[in-house]
């Protein structure tokens, strides 16, 4: 006779599931059970945020939900952050959770927090679930959920006395393709017409844009309209080729090179820009235009209130747009020179030997070392601005960083999901010391579970992004450093393989050998951040004058 849990897992099986990551507790030793006896692998980490992070990054890279599970109360806290994280960045995850019988309360009320109410506003739906007869139904309904536009996370809690319901032969629902509507005639024909008017138009793609599926038609649209691009962080590496139009990434909201191109433009097509994100330009009255091409329809902010809107299924929207602009365009000239401007002025100081290296440096030598379909993944602290400005890509999601809920502790654990779905290409999470420090226990899950990876650590004893921000904000020097353990000793405390590079000159050759190699590497390097007051404060205020 089956039980609930072994109906849960025919049903995450019936969705492809094919691993889950997590910490078990009592309450999910059924799930377990039918675990073991089915095709889905149970992967153990060290700590459930980065099963979580780990599962998101799944839903991010695949646009299929990433599975993770916990316990109760503590475990399923433990959650959350993973849960934000796949909230605010749009990627489909589902979690299960365990809880206490719900028919009989044997142990008073040990251990019990209400995790429905606390996942609730992180999630698109937290349900618990109250009989085994239901599951089909509702773990169908929550990858829907997840995975539909906007997507997000999904929070299933299974009490462990349902989780050992005896159930009869409950058929489970078959998944059905999501279609979404195309933009309508009007709206594309109001677009074209914005477009082919606007003597300076330049496309904006954002966090949305990088949704899997839209690899093909946003590379295409670029291809077909040779509109130039710019993109913000999230969006960064969202189409495949046409790199010869990339105007460069606004990592700032206002004062960078890159808006040079912006401010000349005087019409924007913002393709999936999701106001999670931190402004890559700030709308005025006086400034360009804006049309917003969207899954759904953009909301409304200070700083982002498009003229015009495409909302549809993006895919077939921007082909049936590029249908109507196609070979109707004259694109200005000066964005040539503005492209080489920008380009140029962000190349700066790359080629620079001083030790510690620049954050220029840094990047430029990470970028030798990759090839165009290497994944790197970073974490959060200050480097997340030089690589998301100066980290050239040419294939989509090659640079995986996190600017919505902007988490630290995200690096290794998204850099171990990215190597686990691509066992063949070079992966790289790089990391401060602060963000590396919040999951670093992971280092034994990926030994264990055998993955080839490279982690880089850039030291400067501090929370340096923090430390700057004090610095800039004109208070004095205080509280923000710490100390680190010895981390080529700390690596090889998991089995893994540490590196300490001490001239700037060998980083690139410690990073060729260490992926040359197998295994998880980790590599760590100081990182010398007068840069980041000299050019992106002095530098950029002195250039653009207008910026306080
Ligand atoms: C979980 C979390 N805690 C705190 C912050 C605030 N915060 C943003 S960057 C940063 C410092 C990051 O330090 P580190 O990882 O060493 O990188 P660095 O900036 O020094 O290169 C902090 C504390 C955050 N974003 N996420
Ligand atoms: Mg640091």
């Amino acid at each position: 006779m089956p039980k609930g849990s072994d109906l849960l897992v025919a049903a995450l099986e019936n969705e492809g599931v094919d691993r889950i990551f997590g910490v078990p507790g009592e309450e999910n030793l059924d799930v377990v059970e039918s675990l073991r006896n089915s095709k889905i692998k149970l992967i153990l980490t060290r700590h459930e945020q980065a099963a979580a992070f780990m599962a998101a990054t799944h839903g991010r890279l695949t646009g299929k939900p990433g599975v993770c599970i916990s316990t109760l109360g503590p475990g399923a806290l433990n959650l959350s952050t993973g849960a934000a994280y796949a909230h605010l960045g749009a990627m489909p995850m589902i979690m299960l959770t365990g809880q206490k019988a719900i028919m009989t309360a044997k142990q008073a009320r040990f251990q019990i927090v209400d995790v429905i109410a606390s996942m609730r506003p992180l999630t698109k739906m937290a349900r618990q679930i109250i009989s085994a007869a239901s599951i089909p139904a509702i773990v169908r309904d929550a990858f829907r959920v997840a995975m539909e536009e906007r997507p997000g996370p999904v929070h299933l809690e299974l009490p462990e006395d349902v989780a050992g319901e005896e159930t009869g032969e409950v058929p489970l629902v078959p998944p059905h393709p999501i279609e979404l509507p195309v933009a309508p005639p009007a709206a594309l024909d109001r677009a074209a017409e914005m477009i082919c008017k606007a003597q300076r138009p330049l496309v904006m793609l954002g966090a949305g844009s990088s949704r899997p599926k839209l690899v093909e038609p946003l590379s295409s649209f670029i291809r077909r309209t040779r509109i130039p691009f710019f993109n913000t962080q999230m969006g960064k590496g969202s189409v495949t080729g046409g790199s010869n139009l990339y105007m460069g990434t606004a990592a700032l909201s206002s004062g960078d090179y890159v808006h040079r191109a912006v401010d000349y433009a005087d019409l924007i097509i913002s393709i999936g820009h999701d106001t999670v994100e931190k402004p890559p330009f700030i709308m005025g009255p006086d400034g360009p235009k804006v049309i917003h091409v969207g899954f759904t329809a953009a909301s409304v902010e200070q700083v982002y209130f498009p003229h015009a809107e495409v909302v549809g299924d993006v895919g077939p929207s921007l082909a049936l747009l590029a249908d109507r602009i196609e070979g109707k365009l004259r694109i200005d000239p000066v964005f040539t020179g503005l492209r080489s401007e920008i380009l140029g002025r962000i190349r700066d100081r790359a080629d620079e030997g001083r030790f510690p290296p620049t954050p220029q440096r840094i990047v430029r030598d990470v970028r030798k070392v990759m090839p165009e379909d290497g994944i790197v993944c970073l974490d959060n602290g200050m480097y997340k601005i030089w690589f998301a400005r100066n980290y050239r890509t040419h294939v989509a999601n090659t640079l995986l960083l996190d600017n919505a809920l902007a988490t630290m502790g995200a690096g290794l654990p998204s850099a171990m999901m990215a190597s686990m779905l691509y066992p063949k290409r070079r992966v790289l999470a790089v990391c401060g010391d602060g963000g590396f420090m919040m999951n670093s226990q992971e280092m034994e899950t990926a030994v264990r579970l055998g993955l080839n990876l490279v982690v880089l650590i850039l030291e400067d004893s501090a929370y340096g992004m923090i430390r700057w921000k004090q610095a800039v904000d004109a208070f004095p020097d205080w509280g923000l450093c710490f100390g680190n353990p010895d981390f080529v000793k700390y690596a090889e405390s998991y089995g893994a393989i540490g590196h300490r590079v001490k001239r700037t000159d060998d980083l690139v050759p410690t990073l060729e050998s260490a992926f040359k190699d197998t295994g998880v590497h980790l590599i760590t390097v100081p990182i010398d951040y007068v840069e980041n007051t000299r050019v992106l404060v002095e530098e950029l205020r002195g250039r653009v004058p207008e910026i306080a």
